[in-house]
């Protein structure tokens, strides 16, 4: 029972779960099925699972027409390519606003000319008439430099208007970025992250800090009996069950497959196994039910392990005690929590083989 932790053995559980979905809609295996499949495994994007959800449920099957249209929309316009975009009118616009400040220094420079050459001109100014032709000379220059400056307002306030846009636009592609769109929790990356600024802040300020680390309980078995989608329901509840108990600084994650994380800052580890115990208790008394036929489906568990922080821990050493908690709450019996004051946590020392 190998906890698909790491990079690899998450990747080859999407790819499981993509090559059952061909083979139970008897597809062809190519490339672009593939993918397609795989990208729905991963729930990375909300718009294809939904699209499929809705087809499947409407027709019963995808054809090639549909496979075709889902590849198109969801797939090849990728992120990078929004990205690249975004990146690209952020520089024309940059290009446009230099381009206006040198276009309004050279007609300040223009108009401060003109000004020395009205003045110059005043000097000669003999009559009325000359003095005339001076002020026309100042009035249309003025009125040059007015409109000018106007054109640069109007300019720099389309300019400002449009980089609020991209800057939204960049916010969203990064939200989007650090979040898993399956279970609108972050992701592993953002998870990271927050739990490297979080470690340090306690070691900073000496403050306790817990880490969770829950993983779906023989998922497997529930995945093959009821099938991907709505194990992917499961996912939702279990995420859902998980944002119900945490609160204001605290960072929770999917950090795999089936696994969530929770890092508690501030908080000690009895704390901790409180929070997790709510969580674990929240995940069983939900009674699951399938959407589209109403078929009660039970109910699934969930097994937790709690670490509490050390001095010299790394990010890698937390995770993994926590990690070794999960899997003693598994070797107990599952729907647990474990922590590593527990006895249970003590790591395994093989029994001496018994010779006759
Ligand atoms: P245990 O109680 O020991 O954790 O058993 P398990 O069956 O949960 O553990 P195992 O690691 O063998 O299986 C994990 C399964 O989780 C494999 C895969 O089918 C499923 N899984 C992983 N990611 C997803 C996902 O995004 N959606 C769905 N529906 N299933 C997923
Ligand atoms: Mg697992
Ligand atoms: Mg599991």
């Amino acid at each position: 029972m190998p906890v698909p932790r790491d990079e690899h053995a998450r990747t080859l559980a999407f790819a499981d779960i993509a090559l059952s979905q061909i083979k139970a809609l008897a597809q062809p295996a190519t490339p672009r099925n593939f993918e397609i499949w795989y990208n729905y495994a991963t729930g990375y994007n909300p718009a294809l699972n939904q699209l499929i959800n809705q087809t499947l449920e409407q027709k019963g099957a995808l054809s090639e027409a549909d496979l075709d249209h889902i590849y198109t929309t969801y797939i090849t316009p990728n992120r990078t390519e929004r990205i690249d975009t975004v990146n690209s009118r952020v520089l024309d616009e940059i290009k446009q606003v230099l381009d206006m400040i040198d276009a309004a220094a050279g007609s300040a420079t223009d108009y401060s000319a003109s000004l020395a050459d009205a003045s110059a001109r005043l000097d000669g100014a003999r009559d009325g008439e000359g003095l005339r032709a001076v002020i026309e000379l100042l009035v249309k220059g003025a009125r040059e430099m007015e409109a000018n400056n106007k054109k640069l307002e109007a300019r720099l306030s389309a300019s400002k208007q449009e980089i609020e846009q991209l800057q939204q636009n960049l916010h969203a592609v990064r939200t989007e970025s650090l979040t898993d769109p399956l279970t609108t929790l972050s992701n592993r990356k953002f998870f990271d992250a927050a739990l490297d600024k979080a470690m340090a802040e306690a070691k900073t300020t000496n403050q306790p800090m817990a880490l969770l680390m829950a993983d779906i309980d023989h998922f497997k078995t529930f995945n093959d009996k009821f099938g991907h989608l709505t194990g992917d329901q499961v996912l939702r509840l279990v995420a859902v069950s998980v944002k119900q108990n945490v609160k204001g600084q605290d960072v929770a994650a999917r950090y795999g497959g089936e696994e969530f994380v929770v890092a508690l800052p501030n908080t000690t580890l009895q704390s901790a196994i409180t929070v997790a115990d709510h969580i674990r208790r929240a995940v069983m008394t939900k009674e699951l039910m399938k959407r589209s036929t109403g078929e009660r489906l039970g109910r699934v568990t969930i097994s937790i392990g709690v670490a509490n922080l050390r001095p010299s821990d790394t990010a890698q050493s937390l995770i993994e005690r926590a990690d070794m908690c999960l899997y003693a709450a598994k070797r107990n019996g599952r729907n647990r929590v474990i922590c590593e004051a527990d006895p249970e946590a003590a790591p395994q020392t093989a029994k001496p083989a018994r010779v006759a």
